[in-house]
């Protein structure tokens, strides 16, 4: 079977699955939301990461059907988790480029926030900026729709592409997320370390909120706080683990 009838089966046998890893404040480490990733669960080759298909998925466009079910599945379990979920909490999915050349996102958004009583949730769509969207009349309405829907966009990635600051203008871009290469090489005291200075400096200067990604030590945790990124994502608080499982640990007890 090709790679692209064997991700069709997999769809309609459902799966793919949500794992969910922390987003805490730099602050004082209170989770405050949640990436959510997706994963593979094969039925013989077990778990498989996202970066061996999503590619491919990708390319074919299935991406944006498999999408669509991680973020019903998303919002059906974690409706389930209402009387624990802060008010606030930010729950992001990675959107695909090609999942932008209709309106199809608005109405999914909106029957993601319609499981949940209005403010309770934030929900959040991160776009690499390894593949910019181009302004086209249908990209500036969907994301002029969404803004107006109050669901935030983050730039994932941040660092390893190029956006200017009328393309994070015309998108209504609200955070940043620093791309892990950068946070690895805080501490190691190489020329490379004052890159982090720089995209930090930079997404300072454009005026919207910074993720770190990819935070797995203490010292790294510590600059960022020092530097004033306000959100961190890594090992250091938490892999990403099943929605079922990061719910029972990691939302406050009733
Ligand atoms: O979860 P992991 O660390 O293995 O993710 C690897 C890559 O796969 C990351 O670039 C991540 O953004 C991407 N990825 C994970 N889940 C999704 C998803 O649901 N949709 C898309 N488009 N990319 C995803
Ligand atoms: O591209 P995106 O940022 O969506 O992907 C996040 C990827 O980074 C996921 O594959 C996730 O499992 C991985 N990841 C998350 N935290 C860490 C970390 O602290 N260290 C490393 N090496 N990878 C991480
Ligand atoms: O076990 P794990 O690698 O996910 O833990 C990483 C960090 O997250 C550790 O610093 C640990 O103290 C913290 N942590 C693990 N579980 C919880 C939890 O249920 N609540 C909070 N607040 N922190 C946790
Ligand atoms: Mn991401
Ligand atoms: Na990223």
């Amino acid at each position: 079977r090709s790679m692209e009838g064997e991700l069709k089966r997999a769809l309609r046998a459902r799966e793919f699955v949500p794992y969910l890893q922390p987003l805490v404040s730099s602050i004082d480490g209170k989770v405050l939301g949640a990436e959510v990733l997706m994963r593979w669960q094969h039925p013989s080759s077990g778990l498989v990461r996202p970066d061996l298909f999503i590619p491919q998925a990708e390319e074919s466009g299935i991406i944006v059907p498999m999408t669509q079910l991680l973020m019903q599945t998303v919002a059906q379990q974690l409706s389930q988790w209402q009387q624990r979920l802060p008010t606030g909490f930010h729950i992001g999915f990675n959107i695909s480029a090609v999942h932008c050349r209709d309106l199809s996102l608005l109405a999914e958004c909106r029957a993601f926030l319609d499981h949940f009583p209005p403010g309770q949730l934030v929900l959040v769509l991160e776009l690499t900026e390894r593949e910019l969207l181009v302004a086209t009349p249908t990209t500036l309405a969907l994301f002029k729709g969404l803004d107006d829907m109050g669901v935030l966009l983050a730039i994932d990635d941040f660092g390893t592409g190029h956006s200017s600051l009328l393309y994070l203008q015309q998108f209504h871009v609200d955070y940043l997320k620093i791309d892990q290469s950068f946070i690895s090489k805080i501490g190691t005291e190489s020329l490379s370390e004052h890159i982090v200075d720089n995209v930090i400096d930079l997404g300072t200067r454009l005026g919207l909120a910074l993720v770190a990604e990819g935070v797995e030590t203490q010292a790294q945790a510590e600059y960022l706080r020092g530097k004033g990124v306000d959100y961190l994502q890594g090992y250091l608080f938490g892999h990403p683990v099943p929605l079922r499982q990061f719910c029972n640990e990691r939302l406050p007890q009733e």
